[in-house]
């Protein structure tokens, strides 16, 4: 069995979710932040049998869309983001996708 933690933008996550469970994958939904931009994303966990990971991928990556962020930069600080010069642009996703060897499953 494997577990694929995957992290996705909150505007897919809906889209990403039903279209799993749609094709029966179990999925459980976390409400995350990412450390960097400290924006709310999704982080999905699915447990499922080796010879469907490829098609939970196909799924996640097929729904997480590129998208693009902007930041301030450290000249910005104590300035807010009044001044658009001390923005930079930052490319998130569309989703981050890790599989996992699980050694034990039980459901009690
Ligand atoms: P964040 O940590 O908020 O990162 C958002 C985006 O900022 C990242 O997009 C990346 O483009 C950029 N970024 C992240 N850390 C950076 C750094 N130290 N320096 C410069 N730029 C940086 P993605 O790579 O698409 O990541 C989207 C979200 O997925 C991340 O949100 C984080 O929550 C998660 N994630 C990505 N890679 C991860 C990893 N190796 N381990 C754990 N979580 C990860």
């Amino acid at each position: 069995m494997k577990l694929i933690i995957a992290i996705v933008n909150n505007d897919d996550s809906a889209v990403v979710a039903s279209a799993l469970t749609k094709e029966n994958f179990t999925v459980t939904k976390l409400s995350t932040t990412g450390g960097f931009l400290m924006v709310g994303n999704t982080t999905f966990l699915i447990g499922t049998e080796e010879n469907k990971v490829a098609r939970a991928k196909e799924i996640i990556s097929k729904f997480s869309k590129t998208r693009t962020h902007e930041v301030a930069t450290t000249a910005s600080f104590g300035r807010g983001l009044a001044d658009g010069e001390l923005r930079t642009p930052v490319t998130v996703g569309g989703a981050m996708v890790f599989v996992l060897s699980v050694d034990e499953a039980e459901k009690y």
